[in-house]
């Protein structure tokens, strides 16, 4: 499929990581799926997640002075909790925390008023779901305890679970495209499987029959439009459109204790070097569990809305 013209020529997105994770600032999903933080204590956080002061209007007008021209929204993460009223599943912010709301149209509606293109993040992988056995399949091979990278082979998949899982994830991917036509989806946990038990074909004519316009990712592995890759200018860049993402510090969301930030004109070179080399860049901000974006963040982003000002013409 041909990609969309606005894609490759985007520059510049923010990428969104909010979840019940920025009540106590513990890593999203890792810190629980890696035993940092017990299981209930992660979980307990939905009790804290208030939502109190989301302003999606106020993300719109401050992605759009720094000059994004998208932004992507972690819909649902790996812990699986959704941050809209799904159908589908039990674990949402609008049954189980105070937010008590679906905080995924607000953002796509304010996107859209600000002529930004809106994209979702959504997680393949749902490890708290209970019909997904996750890696820790039994009759693990010794060296592969502590992988998460590894996948579950065909034979200790029980098939009926499975099929259950994917209609769960097809429902919701469903609902997502439908409800707010994403003009991105951003997948992710694609690791845990093959393209096959994924169904990933299937999984892109049903999104395709209802948002034929939407990018994908390349972690919709051979479905997808662009290559990811993580955290640094790759030496070589991927042959056709790419996207970096980064974070501002070394934390995806909201995690009180991580100020190594890097600065102002850290993230500008790079910005450059990312455009320079054919990719857009997709900067992370991490949202506290009330709405707002924390000020070291918002001070980065008005600098490099400067820059980009500056030399929009140049
Ligand atoms: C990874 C995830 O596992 C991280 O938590 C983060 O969301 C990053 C952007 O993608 O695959």
């Amino acid at each position: 499929m041909a990609m969309r013209p606005w894609f490759p020529d985007a520059k510049f997105g923010i990428f969104i990581h909010w979840g019940i994770y920025a009540v106590d600032g513990v890593q999203e999903s890792w810190s629980f799926f890696e035993g940092d933080v017990p299981h209930d204590t992660y979980m307990a956080q939905l009790d804290g997640f208030t939502a109190a002061r989301y302003d999606p209007r106020a993300w719109a007008a401050l992605f759009t002075r720094t000059g994004a021209r998208y932004a992507v929204l972690t819909s649902r993460h790996h812990d699986g909790v959704a941050l809209w009223d799904t159908a589908h599943g039990d674990l949402n912010v609008v049954r189980h925390t105070p937010a008590g709301r679906d905080l995924v149209a607000p953002y796509a509606e304010a996107l859209r008023e600000q002529g930004l293109k809106v994209g979702l993040y959504y997680s393949h992988s749902d490890w708290n779901h209970p019909d997904y056995a996750s890696t820790r399949y039994e009759g693990r091979p010794p060296e592969q305890e502590n992988n998460p990278y590894a996948e579950v082979p065909k034979e200790k998949e029980d098939l009926d679970a499975w099929a259950r899982y994917l209609a769960y994830r097809d429902g919701q991917v469903n609902e997502l495209t439908t409800r707010f036509c994403p003009d991105l989806l951003w997948f992710d946990g694609e690791w845990e499987r093959t393209e096959e038990q994924w169904e990933i074909r299937e999984l892109a004519r049903l999104v395709r029959a209802e948002v034929p316009e939407c990018v994908l990712n390349a972690r919709m592995l051979s479905e997808g439009d662009y290559a990811t890759p993580e955290q640094g200018v790759p030496i070589e860049p991927p042959p056709g459109p790419w996207e970096l993402c980064l974070t501002f510090n070394d934390s995806w969301g909201f995690q009180h204790h991580d100020q190594n930030y890097k600065t102002t004109t850290q993230l500008i070179r790079y910005f450059t070097e990312t455009i320079g080399a054919g990719g857009n860049l997709l900067l992370s901000v991490g949202p506290k569990e009330d709405g707002t974006i924390p000020d070291e963040q918002v001070e980065r982003l008005e600098g490099m809305g400067a820059w980009i000002a500056r030399h929009a013409d140049a």
